[in-house]
């Protein structure tokens, strides 16, 4: 791209999730021709402060999750804004989107229409350098590929009738390579369905591709894990750690945290209690939303406690958004970061908060959400960052497969300079 590929039309559509919700996809042309697409995801249990995601709210349509408003707003007021911007000026073209949003919380145009936006200039740009996008976004020093976390059990609100928790992720951190870390997930996860079959439970899968059987408490869930593992001829802890999301914002009801399957509910104390009990016993190496979003000195506290020997991931309590961030870095709240550039709803904001964190000792976890596209872009995100850790659900279902298998591209097109992230990734810091 010369320094004259301008952005000629910005076009968006409705266009639907892995759930069969409707949402925004953005298609932009430049001005030499190349052209490009982005969708954007949606979550379903949301942080508090994310910005917003624009519904029609008109119950005749998808029952009011129509995004017509959203994709009229690409269409009738992003377009113009951007059309003759230069297409790799992308804080420009992100300072543009904010302004004319005007809000804090993306409420006007909605960041569903902003993000579709933002990720499709970044992309067309991209391909009008000849650049992948993870090259784009992070320059030559783009090459070090994520420790994937493979969400295996589904439960909480993406798994109904599942475990409490909501995900149960499988961390590959012994494995040499990014293939070899994905193969080391897949037969695990088909290891724990055999073991499944075996029990006579349900493998039926949740929003993820994760399982939702029933079982008596969290910790089966966690012994399960265990058990597959082994079965699949890895050694826990050393080939294959664990990874949760509490995702305690909805386990919250009547000032605690309810775990149904187990018929008892926790104190914010508690919550930690059961942090470093499991911690004690199975090689967990992160926690995420272990509290609800919130309760920041409840973070403080557990952060103290936890900090140094496990990975305390923020998701709902800082949204990707660098002012929670600065909050949660002058409180020592957490250790980590989740990142979902739709929570923020620009590529710039999304790029600003992960850098900050990396800059002040914070690891990142780059991060899909419950309802998914074929977008790929995370996983270009999470090289571009060189931040070491990717979760994007089991290693099943397309729309989740769809950001390892581009994770296996950039890998090989990288070669020899392809760096493993593996245990690096979890080395705690702070
Ligand atoms: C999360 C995400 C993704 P959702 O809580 O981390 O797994 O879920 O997209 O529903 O917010
Ligand atoms: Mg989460």
């Amino acid at each position: 791209m010369g320094a004259s590929a301008s952005i000629a039309r910005v076009m968006g559509a409705e266009v639907l999730d892995s759930r069969g919700n409707p949402t925004v996809q953005v298609t932009v042309v430049l001005d030499d021709g190349s052209l490009a697409s982005a969708t954007v995801p949606s979550g379903a249990s949301t942080g508090d402060a994310e910005a917003v995601e624009l519904r029609d709210g008109d119950r005749r349509r998808y029952g009011g999750k129509g995004v017509l408003n959203a994709v009229r707003h690409v269409n009738e007021l992003i377009g113009p804004a951007l059309t003759g911007l230069l297409a790799d000026d992308q804080w420009r073209i992100d300072a543009v989107l904010i302004e004319l949003d005007g809000t804090d919380s993306k409420s006007r145009l909605g960041a569903n229409a902003t993000l579709g936006a933002s990720l499709a200039c970044a992309r067309v740009a991209a391909q009008a350098c000849h650049l992948p996008l993870c090259r784009y976004l992070g320059g030559d020093a783009a090459h070090i590929l994520p420790t994937p976390m493979l969400n295996v059990l589904d439960g909480g609100i993406h798994g109904n009738g599942g475990p409490d928790l909501q995900e149960f992720m499988l961390v590959p951190l012994g494995a040499p390579t990014f293939r070899e870390a994905l193969r080391y997930g897949v037969e695990t996860y088909h290891a724990l369905r055999e073991l499944l079959v075996e029990r006579r439970t349900v493998t039926n899968v949740g929003d993820e591709g994760g399982f939702v059987p029933v079982l008596s408490s969290n910790g089966a869930a966690l012994d399960l894990m265990m058990q597959a593992i082994e079965r699949a001829g890895y050694r826990p802890g050393e080939d294959i750690s664990l990874a949760l999301d509490f995702a305690a914002t909805s386990l919250w009801h009547d000032g605690r945290y309810r775990l149904e399957r187990e018929g008892r509910s926790l104190s914010a104390q508690e919550m930690t209690g059961l942090c470093r009990e499991w911690g004690e016993r199975y090689p967990l190496v992160s926690v995420e939303d272990p509290l609800m979003d919130n309760d920041w000195d409840g973070y403080a506290e557990l952060t103290r406690e936890l900090g140094d020997r496990m990975q305390i991931a923020g998701d709902d309590l800082f949204v990707s958004n660098r002012s929670f961030l600065v909050k949660g870095i002058a409180q020592r709240c957490c250790n980590c970061v989740v990142i979902k550039p739709n929570q923020v709803g620009t590529v710039t904001e999304t790029l600003n908060t992960a850098r900050m964190a990396l800059a002040a000792g914070y690891s990142c976890m780059v991060a899909h959400r419950s309802g998914e596209t074929e977008d790929t872009s995370i996983a270009d995100l999470a090289v571009a960052l060189n931040c070491g850790q990717i979760k994007a659900g089991a290693p099943a279902r397309g729309e989740r497969v769809a950001k390892y298998n581009r994770l296996l591209t950039i890998e090989g097109s990288l070669g020899e300079g392809a760096h493993f992230a593996g245990r690096a990734a979890f080395q705690r810091k702070r």
